[in-house]
């Protein structure tokens, strides 16, 4: 008998979708997965009509769509998305609507385990085991996907729902490939998949760090592959049931598109040809918002120079560069692969106190569908009438509002100090206790360094690197100490430690800024970027000083960094993301133009 791994920890209490709150918590005790899957293989043989449930036949012109939120994660990434379409959304709120569903999305997230013992306990899995046997119209998306294999080794083995054979493994982050799986990648067609029929050349937005690989025994299925070191399943197909690794609600408009064509197989689009190139992930361009209240109390995106983001005039504003949600839509369709807000004054203003903040998360991801990245003051808080709030409150709430991935920064210094100076993962730490629920890959740390410049290595006990240019005194080396509370706060641990000591503790990717480049025009410090890229095998985002296309070039020849991060050339308008993928284009980094 196999037990599943699944702690109510695990669980996220603070669902607000509605009726999630209901299968969560009102599970009673749960069929084991074997017990289940013998239950889904023997409904296969037996007709639907032996189940007391009643089915409504399938109208297939209604708007309404169907889906299973579990209530494990951010799905209001695909409800925007499947609302943008002009469909309206029924929850699933028990195992009859799943068999009443006319079209059924299924955005799995969240980890493997909890997944299949949620679906277990409230009697969905069996639900859905039948539905997709009936070969009724289904979508299945990242987890939505592995869930319908036999097993997954995510904490495990633990038992999927059996349908297509095959084990979900990791990637193999041996070969040099880094993993989570991040980014935009092409897709080879392996048959004819209608829902992927817009697709073309374009790349879709993955982010996972499990996979299900193509075989002899599940081939009839698979309908699209992607290569990341090794080809894995990228999509599959049998009749009306779909499913894909990659998110198609942050996959831009070719993502709607794939869910369009889901929800109405009968539109119409521009079929383009698959060349079948094998392509490589391509390096991500981030444009980021740094956003605080201003004197006069409004929400703005500001920048600073090296992090002083007030105006050199007798007022000493606030640099105000604009509103974020018009900013963060314009970027999106300028054709930015990610959108990142940090929440510069989260460090002393408490973010659930910050509900303009929340609301322009909300607002955002409404037309934005590209990943969203929140970050700024994500930390334990206890208010002045006592009420403590935990850092996976916070961050619960900020993927509740919108957010595809948090970002943590002062915090992830103190815990690092703390996990180097123990050695112990308590696993209490929020960097630890939101990568546990909500998955690595969802788990950004924000690293804030300031260089500083020593004559020789052995002068510190932190990793130095020989810069390229020396320091004021001829200083040939430098160490690149970690800042709190947005750089006014100098800790004793170095970038290079603190990225090492958060990969190990969670951390799906690091976004490294450099306050000596920030705001600086004069390119990315590429010696500290080349040192964390090398030292870490999870994604790193460069970012601070760009100032002209040729630093992205540069920065991704140089260093292994998977994406550039950039902010006051995008505000100011002096440089246009279109321009950085056209230079990218050009000097062979990228393999074409139109990521998305
Ligand atoms: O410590 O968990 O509350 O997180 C606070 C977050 O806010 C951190 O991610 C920290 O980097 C950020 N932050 C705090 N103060 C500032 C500031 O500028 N005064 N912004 C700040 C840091 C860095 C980048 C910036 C790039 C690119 N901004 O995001 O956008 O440097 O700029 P450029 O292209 O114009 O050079 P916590």
């Amino acid at each position: 008998m196999i037990t599943l791994h699944c702690s109510s920890m695990e669980l996220v209490p603070y669902s607000s979708s509605f009726g999630t709150k209901s299968l969560l918590f009102s599970a009673l005790s749960p069929p084991s997965i074997i017990t289940l899957r013998q239950k889904c293989l023997k409904s296969t043989r037996k007709s639907i009509s032996t189940r007391n449930l009643v089915i409504r036949a399938s109208s297939g012109s209604s708007s309404v769509v169907t889906l299973l939120d579990y209530g494990a994660g951010n799905v209001r990434s695909v409800r925007n998305a499947i609302r943008h379409l002009g469909y309206e959304i029924e929850d699933v709120q028990t195992p009859k609507d799943i068999l009443n569903a006319d079209r059924l999305i299924f955005p799995g997230v969240g980890a493997f385990a909890s997944a299949m013992d949620i679906l277990a306990k409230t009697g969905m899995a069996e639900a859905l085991c039948t539905y997709i046997k009936d070969d009724r119209p289904f979508l299945g998306i990242c987890l939505g996907l592995q869930l319908l294999f036999e097993s997954s080794e995510e904490n495990g083995p633990v038992n999927g729902l059996g349908l297509i054979p095959g084990v979900v493994g990791r990637f193999n982050s041996s070969n040099g490939f880094r993993v989570p799986h991040i980014g935009w990648n092409a897709l080879q067609i392996a048959k004819d998949s209608e829902i992927l029929d817009d697709i073309g050349d374009h790349h879709v937005y993955f982010v996972h760090s499990y996979r299900a690989m193509p075989s002899d025994d599940n081939k009839e299925w698979v309908s699209s592959t992607c290569n990341y070191g090794e080809d894995f399943i990228a999509s599959i197909r049998r009749g009306n049931v779909h499913a894909v690794q990659f998110h198609p609600e942050k996959s831009g408009d070719v993502g709607l598109s794939v869910l369009r064509r889901f929800l109405n197989p009968k539109s119409k689009g521009t079929k383009k040809p698959n060349h079948g190139k094998a392509s490589k992930l391509a390096k991500r361009v981030i444009a980021c918002l740094d956003v605080r209240t201003n004197d006069e109390g409004d929400l703005v995106v500001t920048k600073g120079d090296q992090y002083d983001v007030r105006e050199h005039t007798k007022e000493n504003e606030v640099r105000n560069l604009g509103k974020p949600v018009e900013l963060a839509g314009q970027y999106y369709k300028d054709g930015a692969d990610e959108v990142s807000f940090l929440n510069i004054t989260g460090f002393r203003d408490f973010p659930l106190g910050d509900l303009p903040m929340l609301q322009v998360l909300r607002r955002t991801s409404e037309n934005v569908f590209v990943p969203l990245t929140v970050g700024g003051g994500i930390r334990d808080f206890t208010d002045a009438n006592g009420r403590h709030y935990s850092s996976l409150e916070v961050a619960s709430e900020y993927f509740r509002s919108g957010a595809d991935k948090i970002s943590i920064g002062s915090d992830a210094v103190y815990t690092a100090e703390e996990y180097l100076k123990t050695k112990v993962k308590t696993g209490k730490s929020s960097l630890e206790q939101i990568s546990r629920v909500y998955g690595n890959q969802a788990v950004v740390v924000s690293i804030d360094p300031r260089r500083v410049y020593v004559k020789s290595p052995n002068d510190v006990q932190f990793k130095t690197v020989r810069v390229a240019k020396p320091g004021p005194n001829g200083e040939e080396y430098a160490w690149y100490q970690c800042t709190v509370s947005g750089g006014r706060e100098g800790r004793p641990i170095g970038a290079y430690e603190l990225a090492k000591a958060v990969e190990e503790l969670g951390a799906g990717e690091i976004l490294l800024n450099c306050i000596d480049c920030d705001g600086q025009g004069k390119g990315f410090d590429i010696d500290l970027i080349k040192l964390i890229s090398d030292a870490v095998s999870i994604p790193v985002i460069a970012s601070s000083g760009a100032g002209i296309v040729e630093h992205f070039s540069e920065v991704f020849m140089k260093t292994n960094a998977s994406a550039a991060l950039a902010a006051g050339i995008f505000h100011r308008k002096e440089v246009p993301i279109q321009a950085v993928k056209e230079h990218l284009l050009k000097e062979g980094i990228e393999e074409w133009l139109e990521p998305r």
